[in-house]
């Protein structure tokens, strides 16, 4: 692997509700470094979390990852996209609703960019606990670089009782700290 310690840190959140989903999410964050352009540096734990948005589905597996890439934002998206599609994820039949794999950019850099396609910081992310925890794993101290505000900061304020969000039983260790 090339020497990366110059390209921007980049924050994924980690999603699936349908089949093995921390199986989908594990396999999902392995192909993330399979193309030789990203280096995974840490994974957060693993949550089970209440449904948001869309409630009539079944609860998801969440995590994050903080990773470092040569690919640009965009480049970054087509990527996930495919291995989002690789794991068997259809076209989304309800906006929020379940899916295989779900591989969302949270925050690259501090780049604010605001395109119909593309939008970094992820215009939810602040909302959502299922989000804010996993990344407060890795770092509470990170800036969300729109809002000014640290994630910690973001998710003491959400005081959403019904987004519930619970580490799994039997977190997949190995992964912690980034390690395959
Ligand atoms: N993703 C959504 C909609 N709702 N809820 C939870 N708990 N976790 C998710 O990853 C999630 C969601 C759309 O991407
Ligand atoms: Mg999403
Ligand atoms: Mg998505």
């Amino acid at each position: 692997m090339a020497d990366l310690s110059d390209e921007p840190v980049v924050y994924i959140s980690v999603g699936s509700n349908l089949g093995d989903k921390l199986e989908n999410c594990l396999s999902g964050i392995a192909a993330l470094t399979d193309s030789g352009k990203s280096t995974l540096l840490e994974t957060s734990r693993f949550y089970r979390t209440s449904p948001v948005d869309y409630t009539e589905q079944d609860w998801f597996v969440n995590a994050a990852v903080k990773i470092r890439t040569t690919l640009a934002p965009l480049n970054l998206l087509d990527e996930l996209v495919a291995i989002q599609q690789r794991r068997g994820r259809k076209a989304d039949m309800i906006r929020f609703g379940p899916r295989v794999l779900d591989l969302d950019i949270l925050m690259y850099g501090d780049r604010v960019i605001r395109t119909p396609r593309l939008e970094i910081p992820h215009p939810r992310m602040h909302k959502r606990a299922f989000v804010l925890q996993p990344i407060c794993d890795i770092d509470p101290t990170i800036i969300h670089p729109a809002l000014g505000k640290t994630v910690g900061d973001l998710l003491g304020r959400l005081n959403d009782d019904d987004q519930r969000v619970v580490p799994l039983d039997n977190p997949p260790t190995p992964l912690q700290g980034g390690m395959p």
